[in-house]
């Protein structure tokens, strides 16, 4: 297979300062007609490479001259020029509806759309598709009028009119030079929810969010967080919206969340559609958090763009770093990052410490597709946050300043980024660079000794990042560890919060003046994204978990104390629940909490995360008592869990507001545990809020209790909510999903049974990853000893591999944990990666993550 690497790079040898595109849209056979000018770039006698994949070529130009002395290599059109400017014109056919990769132009729902990143340009035309490349793109459309009213591509609409036959045509212009993954069309029929916004420097901008007619009052939740996030990005990084227009259109098959296209975002549905009945509050989260992602790519990503794809996490990091503290600022920040720390321990963790770990920036790909990971996204935020943690507000703020000035218009490097923010801060960042080479999650070790009479404290730390796959030997980071120290008597502050900036392998920090034992709470805020393993007792993690003034740190206090219980236990070793439910007791019981946190905050760690912590993961031991720790919860505190359900139902109906959020997700969390305890008569109680529900949170969270267990609801309330909502593609992907994560016996005979199901397709990512996707992540459904489940999942993503290779390689990797488990589930897992690697006609994508993870 063929490897491109880093190291490899060389500047673009031709320019393409503007290119001229003509679609003559049509699902069978669409044909485009692109008129590029190109520049020879520097002094070399190299012919044009144009890329391509896929498409009929039927004619090519140079200076309106057809020639014919070029040739195809890999797909690419090979021309040779001889001098330093030319325009050269090709024509080439498509078929649209038979794609089904869904990367280039390709139909879903009737409509025409594109995706273009990473290299899905070439399937539409030939074109060097390389996101340095950067060209002024002119887009001419036609199609037939009365199927595709709408056509729509970046920039602004600059003329349209009809044609003969029922077709009409549409031109818009991008006055922005842009690499061609950002290139976009539409075509569509579409209606359009419209707003405006008056940028900071006066400027209005007409906003539209296009959707099929029937969902048009599902959009305006969308619309308010596009606003909401335009406003943001002004005052807190000082960035203007710089075209008259910004349309966002929603799709129903999308192989991820969203695409950042210049002035026309394409959404995948599920990040657009929302109103009480249909979308949960966690849907509404997550909507306001992809529709400002994708926003604020407009300058992370777009006007400042990636030299070359091992730069991605330059846009994908620090976009989401951008996002993560918009969503901060909409509501409760503490509970944002909890949910963000526990996304990335469910899915960074693992793949930094299997056979798919790679660095922010990686040295080598096969497929680029494969490497949109939650190391590029979520690991690279954090990098970026421990620079603004490292650097403080205002420094970090000069940087991208800096930054964004400085490269404006051009193709950056990672490189390019942290010098900026090291020339406008005078901060040496020269070892913090480690952390774009280096895989694997640190560890480190934190250990308090206090000497009394002294009055001294010294905190010992130490760390160390074990091998990865390619990197034996690892070198010490520089880890910004906030620290605070507590008195065990009074509760008081024994030493301030501070940031420690542990870079050596080991360090001792010594504390005078320490006149009663201190409890350290150390990484407050998960300040630096690593594993902090600590002595502190099950007396003195309760004793943070009840008093600790950082949330995080609260929360994390609480879940240390239940991963210990549970590993023990796990392991065989008799397990004492009271801490547990002391401080879970204390948690609910504390009324100046935030009911958004308390909830989260008593909620156990989940059976992977505790598999994680385990030297050979046991999913039945591990499910088992986590179990038995949930019903000892659910029982010892009865009262208390009922009158939390109680309370919550004084929201009356219903809001989204972070108050009515929280008593929402507590009333959840009460219904889990009160069924947990075994309470005859949970089964009803969880029946009557299913049916009484006003919104989709609550009627899941009771769907979600019901499939959980046996009550006699289960069947009917599957069937109820099956019939309400069997129009509505977005909630049947619940529906099945909630099947698939259901801890029971039988659910791999109920997900293979689902294969069968009317509504299950495998030609829809939504569906795919609701069912499949979903079940991969079951830890004890899909690890059945049998290896079933593996064998299961294999059989699909082969299926999917023949339609959609990058929608299936994205789901390998629960196969390649086979080194987490004992030698006969390796074994199993192993023998279905090999029978993957081994079937004929794999693409590319399957490939590189199949093998590897065999490593
Ligand atoms: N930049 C796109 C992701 C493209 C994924 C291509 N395999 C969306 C985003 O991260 O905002
Ligand atoms: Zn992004």
């Amino acid at each position: 297979p063929h490897v491109t690497r880093r190291a490899d790079y060389t500047p673009p040898d031709w320019q393409v300062p503007d290119i001229a595109l003509n679609f003559d849209l049509d699902p069978a056979a669409t044909r485009i007609t692109a008129t590029l000018h190109v520049q020879r770039s520097g002094v070399h006698d190299r012919p044009l490479r144009l890329d391509g994949a896929g498409q009929t070529l039927l004619s090519v130009s140079v200076d309106g001259t057809p020639v014919n002395d070029w040739v195809i290599e890999g797909g690419a059109l090979i021309l040779p020029l001889s001098g330093s400017a030319h325009v050269i014109e090709t024509t080439v056919e498509i078929a649209p509806e038979r794609n089904t990769q869904l990367m280039g132009l390709y139909a879903s729902g009737g409509n025409l759309c594109t995706q273009c990143e990473a290299e899905g340009f070439r399937r539409i035309t030939f074109f060097p598709d390389r996101p340095d490349v950067l060209s002024r793109y002119q887009v001419r459309m036609s199609a037939d009028k009365q199927r595709y009213p709408v056509l729509l591509a970046n920039g602004d609409p600059i003329a349209s009119g009809d044609l003969d036959d029922g077709r009409h045509w549409a031109e818009w212009h991008d006055p922005f030079p842009k690499p061609c993954y950002l290139f976009a069309l539409v075509a569509g029929d579409l209606a359009v929810n419209r707003g405006s916004f008056i940028t900071m420097s006066g400027r209005e901008v007409a906003l539209g969010i296009w959707v099929r007619a029937t969902d048009l009052e599902r959009t305006h939740h969308a619309l308010d967080a596009l606003k909401t996030a335009m406003a943001w990005d002004e005052r807190v990084y000082g960035r203007e919206y710089d075209l008259d227009v910004f349309n966002i259109v929603a799709v129903d098959d999308f192989n991820f969340g969203a695409m950042e296209n210049k002035g026309l975002n394409v959404f995948n549905s599920r990040y657009i559609l929302a109103d009480p009945d249909t979308a949960t509050d966690y849907d509404y989260d997550a909507i306001a958090a992809v529709v400002a992602h994708e926003y604020f790519h407009n300058w992370s990503g777009n006007r400042v763009t990636c030299r070359d794809w091992f730069q991605l996490s330059l846009k994908e990091g620090f976009t989401v770093y951008r996002d993560q503290c918009f969503s901060a600022d909409q509501g409760s920040a503490a509970v944002k990052r909890i949910e963000d720390v526990r996304g990335l321990r469910a899915a960074q963790f693992p793949e930094d410490a299997g056979p798919l770990a790679h660095p922010i920036r990686p040295d080598a790909y096969q497929e680029i597709s494969n490497f949109y990971t939650a190391t590029i996204y979520n690991k690279g935020a954090e990098i970026i946050r421990m620079l603004a943690t490292i650097l403080g507000a205002t420094a970090f703020r000069t940087g991208t300043d800096l930054y964004f000035d400085r490269f404006d218009g051009t193709a950056a490097t990672c490189e390019d980024f942290v010098a900026s923010l090291e020339e406008a801060s005078g901060t040496d960042l020269t070892q913090f660079r480690r952390w774009y080479g280096q895989a694997g999650t640190p560890r480190v070790t934190a250990s308090l000794l206090h000497h009394e009479g002294s009055g001294r404290a010294e905190l010992v730390l130490a760390q160390r990042t074990p091998p990865t796959p390619g990197q034996d030997s690892k070198t010490p980071v520089v880890l910004p560890l906030r620290v605070k120290l507590f008195g065990a008597q009074t509760a008081g502050t024994v030493a301030p919060e501070h940031v420690i900036l542990l870079s050596d392998a080991e360090q001792r920090i010594v504390f005078e003046g320490v006149t009663e034992r201190p409890i350290l709470s150390i990484n407050r805020g998960f300040s630096a994204p690593a594993i902090i393993e600590t002595d502190r007792s099950a007396a003195d993690l309760a004793f943070l978990g009840a008093h600790d003034d950082d949330p995080f740190a609260r929360y994390e206090a609480l879940q240390q104390l239940m991963l210990d219980t549970l590993v023990a236990a796990a392991g065989g070793n008799q397990a004492d629940h009271a801490a547990v439910i002391a401080a879970v007791a204390g948690t609910i019981g504390d009324a100046k909490l935030d009911r958004a946190f308390a909830a989260e905050a008593v909620l156990l760690p989940s059976e992977s995360f505790i598999g994680d912590q385990m030297a050979v993961v046991d999913p039945e031991a591990i499910f088992r008592v986590r179990e038995a720790l949930r019903r000892d919860i659910g029982r010892a505190l009865t009262s208390e869990w009922c009158a939390a359900y109680d309370a919550a139902q004084a929201i009356g109906g219903y809001v989204y507001s972070p108050e009515a959020k929280g008593l929402r997700r507590m009333r959840a969390v009460a219904l889990g545990y009160i069924a947990a305890s075994g309470a005859a008569d949970s089964g009803d109680l969880a029946f009557a809020q299913f049916e009484a529900a006003d919104n989709m949170t609550d009627r899941l969270s009771a769907l979600t209790t019901l499939v959980a267990g046996d009550a006699a609801q289960r069947t009917p309330a599957l069937d109820i909510f099956y019939n309400r909502y069997s129009d509505n593609a977005l909630v049947l992907d619940k529906w099945f999903s909630v099947q698939a994560m259901a801890p029971r016996d039988d659910t791999g005979d109920v997900v293979r049974e689902l294969l069968r199901h009317q509504d299950f397709t495998l030609s829809n990512p939504n569906r795919a990853r609701a069912l499949i996707g979903a079940f991969g992540v079951n830890q004890r459904a899909f690890n059945v000893t049998d290896g079933s489940g593996y064998r299961f999942l294999a059989d699909q993503l082969i299926a999917l591999d023949t339609l959609n290779p990058q929608t299936a390689a994205k789901l390998i990797p629960p196969l390649g944990r086979w080194g987490r488990f004992d030698a006969a589930r390796g074994a199993l897992m192993r023998a279905e990666l090999e029978r993957i690697v081994k079937v004929p006609g794999l693409s590319k994508d399957m490939f590189e993550q199949a093998s590897r993870s065999l490593e």
